[in-house]
């Protein structure tokens, strides 16, 4: 494994470093410390190396946009509405930076953090204390954030905290995935979901609470079929495309829970998690001014795919449960199998 710490940019005069790993068949990642962001997923081809997710040239074109782009998503994922919340008996309220609602952790999230950073053996290792004072939500949370590397290929990225007091914490990593070598968007990948429901959003995309069948819908992909199947269908709603959770269907350990692939060059991505749900958002709106290093901007420049327990678990406990008791440790992974 040949691993690299560099400079990259700096932010608030403090420095941002890029680590990379590049694995025995000459795949390789590398983050950034700015975010824990994921910025480069390179597989190689006879052309040279392809990235498979987006990326900027510098951290200011991170902050100009709203994307989240390959940013670590924390404390808490998704829309939590006016920023309310109960654990128990005690109620919460916390920072907005959607209108009334807080959206992934709010103003102060896992993505405007620049984390402290290391490269060990075939680990990019981020940690940080995150704290009630600066983020608003309850108690303080010691959170490390760990890209593996192995040479079957496959990126795990793990989530582990220590919590001190009562808390929420419902990580996921918000990478834009393009398979494609040129400039297309993603409306030719196909994808396949194991999911048969999603959440019902009101015009917040605030969960209500209820569930939608996606079966024979344009949001159906239980079985494989191409984002633009699906993004042709949907252009009579204001969205014109997806930003959906999805529930995850009952599934053995081994059975991924998305599969993302290009249609003829052997490139995929298989999703692997024990959490129940995974938001599907294929960049409805993003316009053609931004700066991407490997593709035009454009609408459907990309596709996230979010891993996480169900958003609504906040307050419907049927859904999950992602608060922590003081002292108490959790523990997430998502594991991503590529193919090229
Ligand atoms: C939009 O509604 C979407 C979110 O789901 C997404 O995470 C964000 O853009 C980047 O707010």
């Amino acid at each position: 494994m040949i691993t690299n710490k560099e400079l990259f940019d700096t932010v608030n005069g403090q420095p941002v470093y890029k680590l990379s790993l590049t694995n025995a068949n000459n795949m390789t990642i590398s983050c950034l410390s700015y975010g824990a962001n994921w910025y480069e997923l390179l597989v190689p081809t006879a052309a040279g190396p392809q990235n498979l997710i987006l990326n900027f040239a510098k951290i200011a074109d991170y902050q100009a946009t709203n994307e989240y782009l390959n940013m670590s998503i924390g404390r808490v994922a998704g829309r939590i509405g006016q920023g309310q919340f109960k654990i128990g008996d005690h109620h919460y309220q916390v920072a907005a930076n959607e209108g009334r609602n807080t959206l992934h952790g709010g103003p102060h999230g896992f993505n405007q953090i620049n984390w402290d950073s290391e490269v060990v053996a075939n680990q990019i290792i981020f940690t940080h204390k995150i704290t009630n004072a600066v983020d608003s939500f309850p108690g303080d949370l010691d959170v490390t954030l760990t890209y593996t590397l192995t040479d079957d290929n496959q990126v795990l990225l793990d989530y582990n905290v220590l919590s001190h007091g009562e808390t929420v914490f419902n990580p996921t990593n918000h990478a834009y995935f393009n398979l494609n070598a040129d400039d297309k968007n993603i409306k030719n990948l196909t994808l396949r979901l194991k999911s048969s429901h999603r959440l019902a959003l009101d015009t917040e995309k605030i969960p209500t609470g209820q569930t939608l069948v996606n079966t024979d819908t344009p949001y159906g992909f239980e079985t494989q079929k191409t984002l633009g199947a699906a993004i042709d269908g949907l252009q009579t709603i204001p969205e014109k495309g997806i930003d959906d959770v999805y529930l995850i269907d009952r599934h053995a350990d081994n059975d991924p829970i998305a599969v993302l692939s290009h249609p003829t060059n052997h490139i995929s991505v298989s999703i692997f998690s024990q959490r129940n749900a995974i938001v599907l958002f294929t960049a409805n709106d993003f316009g053609p001014d931004q700066p991407y290093l490997t593709k035009t901007g454009q609408n459907y420049v990309g596709v996230a795919l979010e891993a996480q327990i169900a958003p609504n678990a906040i307050f419907d406990h049927d859904y999950g449960d992602f608060s922590l008791q003081d002292g108490e440790r959790q523990h997430y992974q998502t594991k991503y199998q590529v193919r090229f």
